[in-house]
């Protein structure tokens, strides 16, 4: 417990002194220049991004966390993974790692760090081995078809992301299930300047050899594909080509066959190869636009490789069959509406087999029923994101951001409020902001901005974007979290940078302002009815599973829940299953915007603090009682300073600490004993403790000093 070691600044800040923003970016930074990167709150772990790799992981370091108590040793990711473990291990009760930071922060980086330092400690054999092998190497597989390289983050995941580790009740695990969240799909067809598309496409064409790329019909050349930016295709110490070993291998170890793993690869081939389908004008006899495929050979390609006729690929992309009660009518499509097909097309064709991914992994990791079990999730999902240009899948990752936050406030507060019930020690509550009113504005179920959009994706009539918007502004026209141009009006603010087509939300985490642009289109996520049964015609039998609804037989009328519903409703999932676990938690900061080492913006961290509510969190903890310790280890460490307990004591922890305390001077405020912890008021009085240690251990070995130099 070395607290203070004034030049690396304190382990916990609930050591800070004195308590402010100001101090507590210091101390951050003066750890961050020290390459201490973790910082504690209680039990909490501020990780700041080092952007380089630190010696400080690996097996040894594993061994060394293993051994000790969480405040033994410096703080670390692996004594917060120690803990959960033990105490679903020991006390049986399931755990969960909420991970949050914005985009680059290091969140993906922390949930590895925890998978492999439960992986090292849990359980050993071969079986369990191989469980432990499968569940690591989900990692490389998802982040080859979900992680893309944004302006943010070389490896930004691009999907959110839920682990639940399942263990016996001798804490070996028996395997887990995988729960993903909304892919950014529309990055399969366009990315903005400098980003990347999915890893996998570059994956695939710089690792296959000559002879796969000719069976994929593919050209090694990134900058051939519409798909793929013709910019960006290398990211800096990223190697695409020995990535797509590792990702082939671990899908061998995860149990995908050969032949699976050849129809992933088919079915990824055909999306890059659908982007080079070029659409160009026709006019039917009559004169009406229509559109046609001029590149002959890349169709009859994708046709060969999907297991259709060209001709028929042809007609899905270029037209559209409108199907009233009595008839079938086909209108055909002008170039725009056949391009919007073919991308549309793409998307889904790549969500799909992202899903089927998922669900692969799943079946390969998934426990037999029967077996009590006992539960670790691990929470990794893509972080708050303020773009330029901010569409629905910024709404949808920040409402998710959004709802986390309201996690961490209800549960620190909540768990903070059950330890002193549990201890039997009194407790005046804290006061917290509560962005409870922002969850409220976007998932209301009757007038939440989700609620709205799809009323109006379902509303008859013509909706467009704007009828959407129009609805927002007549409807939050005095909501406190939001604006747009129209309620800014009606209330004589001319803000010049806000457009006619947007509305801003203020986040816990800052004011982001949304395009409205296309919100219905991507809400509404349908796929015309020829693509799908077009698609469930296909032979490539990958292709074929992921269109069940282009099944005649299957094809129903009712419309699917809109994307905007489902991801509402499983995250809503995920919410009732976090809150009925005991939370553990990493929060990331970002030190910097170019992704570089060393470099600590105070500014910045200054936001991302204010917004995790870090100062809030620390006050929180230290209004009741900064420190609490089991009274076994409390008195272990502080026997030495009363002449009852040292150097022998054979009472019981509990009168061991009184004996200990009561030998000192302290005002009695200052301490309180609980059913198993005793608590400590004030940082000083710790400060005053250690401080007393330290000065009985000088004496000590003083004192033995002497002894030996009386024995030579
Ligand atoms: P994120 O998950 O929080 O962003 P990552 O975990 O992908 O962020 O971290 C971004 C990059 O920072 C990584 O690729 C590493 O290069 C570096 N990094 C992060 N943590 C560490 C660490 N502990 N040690 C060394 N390097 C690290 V996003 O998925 O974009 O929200 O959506
Ligand atoms: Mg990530």
């Amino acid at each position: 417990m070395s607290l203070l070691e004034g030049s690396v600044g304190v382990e916990d800040l609930v050591l800070l002194e004195p308590l402010d923003e100001d101090s507590l970016i210091k101390n951050l930074q003066l750890r961050y220049e020290k390459k201490e990167i973790y910082t504690y709150i209680g039990n909490v772990v501020i990780s700041v991004n080092p952007y380089q790799q630190l010696p400080i992981y690996g097996p040894e370091f594993i061994a060394k966390y293993r051994d000790y108590t969480f405040y033994e040793l410096k703080p670390h990711i692996y004594a917060l993974a120690n803990v959960a473990y033990l105490s679903l291990k020991d006390r049986d009760r399931d755990q969960c790692i909420v991970i949050t930071g914005e985009s680059g922060a290091g969140k993906t980086e922390a949930s590895k760090l925890v998978m492999s330092y439960v992986a090292a400690v849990c359980g050993k054999g071969e079986q369990v081995n191989s469980v432990k092998e499968q569940l690591l190497q989900s990692n490389p597989v998802l982040e080859a078809f979900g992680n893309a390289k944004t302006i943010r983050n070389d490896n930004s995941s691009r999907f959110g992301k839920y682990m639940d580790i399942e263990f016996d009740f001798k804490g070996s695990p028996l395997g887990g299930v995988i729960t993903n969240y909304l892919l950014e799909k529309s990055r399969v067809v366009k990315q903005l300047k400098g980003e990347r598309n999915f890893h996998i496409f570059y994956q695939l064409l710089a690792g296959a050899d000559a002879q796969l790329l000719k069976a994929l019909k593919l050209e090694q050349d990134a900058r051939g594909y519409t798909y793929l930016n013709r910019e960006v295709s290398l990211v800096n110490g990223m190697d695409d080509a020995s990535n797509f070993s590792a990702v082939q291998n671990a899908m061998t170890v995860i149990g995908f066959s050969e032949d699976e793993i050849r129809q992933v690869l088919e079915v990824t081939a055909m999306v890059l190869k659908l982007g080079n389908v070029t659409l160009t004008d026709e006019f039917q006899a009559n004169g009406i636009p229509a559109s046609g495929i001029s590149d002959g050979k890349g169709i009859r390609e994708i046709g060969e490789m999907m297991g259709l006729s060209s001709a028929d690929l042809e007609r899905a992309l270029c037209s559209r069959t409108m199907e009233t009660a009595k008839e079938k009518v086909v209108t055909v499509l002008n170039v725009m509406q056949a391009q919007y097909a073919r991308d549309a097309l793409a998307k889904n064709v790549y969500s799909r087999l992202f899903d089927w991914i998922v669900n692969r992994i799943n079946e390969s990791i998934k426990v037999g029923t029967g077996e009590k079990r006992k539960v670790m999730g691990v929470l990794d999902i893509y972080g708050f994101e303020i773009l330029e240009n901010n569409s629905f899948e910024q709404f949808v990752i920040n409402y998710c951001n959004e709802k986390l936050q309201q996690v961490f406030i209800q549960l620190t507060l909540k768990e903070e409020q059950e330890e002193y019930k549990r201890e039997g020690i009194p407790w005046t509550k804290v006061d917290y902001f509560d962005n409870g009113i922002i969850c409220n504005l976007i998932e209301h179920n009757q007038r939440g901005i989700l609620a709205m959009l799809d009323e109006e994706c379902l509303r008859p009539g013509v909706v467009s974007d704007s009828t959407f918007l129009a609805k927002l502004n007549q409807l939050f026209s005095k909501h406190s979290h939001y604006e747009s141009k129209v309620t800014q009006n009606a209330q004589r603010q001319y803000d010049h940078t806000m457009g006619l087509s947007c509305f801003r939300i203020s986040h816990y985490a800052g004011k982001v302002t949304y395009n409205v642009d296309s919100f219905i289109d991507k809400n509404n996520d349908l796929l015309f009815r020829d693509l799908s049964q077009t698609m469930w015609k296909a032979q490539h039998p990958l292709l074929r599973s992921l269109f069940p609804e282009g099944n005649p037989k299957e094809a129903s009328l009712k419309r699917p829940p809109t994307a905007g519903t489902q991801f509402k409703n499983s995250v809503a999932v995920l919410m009732k299953n976090l809150y009925s676990k005991n939370p553990n938690y990493i929060r990331c900061i970002k030190p910097n915007d170019q992704q570089r080492q060393g470099k600590f913006s105070s500014e910045l961290a200054l936001v991302q603090a204010r917004y995790l509510g870090l100062l809030e969190n620390v006050r929180v903890r230290r209004a009741g009682y900064a420190y609490r310790q089991a009274y076994k280890p409390f008195l272990e460490r502080y026997r030495l300073l009363s002449r009852s307990t040292w150097p022998h004591w054979n009472g019981g922890d509990r009168e061991g600490v009184e004996e200990v305390l009561g030998s000192l001077t302290m005002s009695p405020e200052e301490l309180a004993y609980g059913k198993t912890k005793i608590f400590i008021r004030s940082p000083k009085t710790l400060f005053y403790l250690e401080e007393q240690r330290r000065l009985r251990l000088q004496q000590l070995a003083t004192l033995i000093q002497k002894v030996y130099r009386g024995w030579r």
